[in-house]
């Protein structure tokens, strides 16, 4: 067996440099816990950014990927397989809409989402050939593909990616007169928003941000696209965090937890009206709705009922920042979050930041990762005890006066 600097080394030999890991080998996962190459155990706070609600290597189901990948895992969407039609009775009613169109990757369901919101504009609200618009939000983050980092506000994320695709307006997030502006446009197709910024630092917008933007959509007949792929399935304390304001979006993107971050796998969902703009032929993906995607989503999605990750999500997430709000010290500045979705601010003491505080968590046997220098993201899988939780909590509590 190697050593963990081995293993690192190994990486940065023959990887690409498009990642900053905190230095840390995992070889085991399961639960809320991860080990590595040596054997220490950590609590997992990042949840594979939010892919491993239902706790790493669940049993149930790894289970169902072990079995269908005996079977048949891939047959192409030349021909239908015995697997995927029940899939997406089953995600449709899950989540009460009348289509869903499967792919693999976040990026891919936001692409699909932002292609099959254009194709309504032009069959449905009779938009001019190629004059479609789509509002987004500063400060988003939707994936990495050429059209999506074009509305990016990142630096890192677009300098030197370019030329860009056209098409998109970025408005500041949480802001309603601004959209009510930009929905003057009679070119807008679509407005595509994260419920909670992600990437931004866990942003949570005011309350009533969702609905009165949702109602400003319906009025302008422009479609409300929301991006709950890191939001979703559980995570912010209910299934969705747009069902805190009851909003349905009109397409909803979802990844990640979707599969347990078993497997990728992402999907979009709309109704009849929306979805049937698109005909054969004119999207898709070799593996989107693959025998072992489908198999592993419903028995992921099943875990989230049967486990009532929903309901323990917002209340260890009430416990988590109660405890760090009223925690006495100089370093973290602010607490914020909905449900397991959370992050704390940091303000550097004697020259040590966020990753610093990083390092010492992960020698304390808590792994985290800083984002934007200064902000830590602390969103365990949700299938976290209470008393696990306060095991982490004292983690931190101890790990911050160490400074
Ligand atoms: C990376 C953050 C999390 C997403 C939303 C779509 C996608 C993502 C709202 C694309 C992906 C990721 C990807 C990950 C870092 C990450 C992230 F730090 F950027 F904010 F989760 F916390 N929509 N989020 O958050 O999904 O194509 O990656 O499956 O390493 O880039 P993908």
């Amino acid at each position: 067996m190697k050593t963990a600097a081995e293993y690192i080394a190994l990486e940065d030999k023959y990887g690409a440099h498009n990642y900053h890991p905190l230095p840390v080998v995992l070889a085991k996962g399961e639960g809320v816990f991860v080990w590595d190459v040596d054997g220490k155990k950590y609590y997992d706070f990042l949840s594979s950014y939010s892919a491993v609600n239902q706790g790493h290597c669940h049993p149930k189901i790894v289970d169902a990927l072990k079995k269908q990948a005996d079977v048949l895992t891939l047959t192409s969407r030349a021909f239908y397989n015995d697997t995927l039609g029940d899939y997406e009775k089953y995600i449709t009613n899950y989540f009460g809409y009348e289509k869903t169109l499967p792919m693999n990757t976040g990026a891919e369901a936001v692409e699909t989402a932002l292609k099959l919101c254009r194709k309504w504009s032009y069959q449905q609200k009779g938009l001019a050939p190629d004059t479609a618009k789509i509002i987004v939000c500063d400060g988003n983050f939707h994936g990495r593909t050429t059209t999506i980092i074009s509305f990016s506000n990142d630096p890192d994320a677009r300098d030197e990616f370019g030329p860009f695709t056209p098409g998109f307006i970025n408005i500041p997030y949480n802001d309603l007169e601004a959209l009510k502006e930009a929905l003057k446009d009679p070119n807008i197709a679509g407005f595509m928003v994260e419920p909670i910024q992600g990437e931004a630092g866990v942003f949570v917008p005011d309350e009533g941000y969702l609905k009165s933007a949702y109602n400003l959509c319906k009025q302008a007949n422009v479609l409300f696209i929301a991006d709950e792929v890191q939001t979703g399935i559980a995570r912010t304390g209910k299934l969705l965090a747009c069902d805190y304001e009851d909003v349905k979006a009109d397409i909803l993107i979802l990844g990640k937890a979707i599969s347990g971050g078993v497997f990728p796998v992402s999907v979009i969902l709309a109704d009849n009206q929306v979805m049937m703009c698109i005909r054969p032929g004119e999207h898709g993906s070799t593996f989107g709705g693959n025998p072992l995607a489908n198999k592993v989503a419903i028995a992921a999605l099943e875990v989230v009922k049967d486990e009532k990750l929903s309901e323990n999500a917002e209340r260890l997430g009430k416990i988590l920042r109660s405890e760090l709000a009223n925690f006495d010290n100089d370093m973290i500045t602010l607490v914020r979050g909905k449900g397991l979705l959370n992050a704390i601010v940091i303000k550097p003491k004697d020259g040590k930041q966020a990753w610093d505080v990083c390092l010492k968590l992960r020698d304390n046997g808590l792994l985290a990762k800083p984002t934007h220098g200064d902000i830590i993201r602390f969103a365990p899988p949700l299938v976290i005890t209470e008393e696990q939780l306060m095991d982490c909590i004292s983690i931190i509590k101890k790990t911050i006066l160490s400074f």
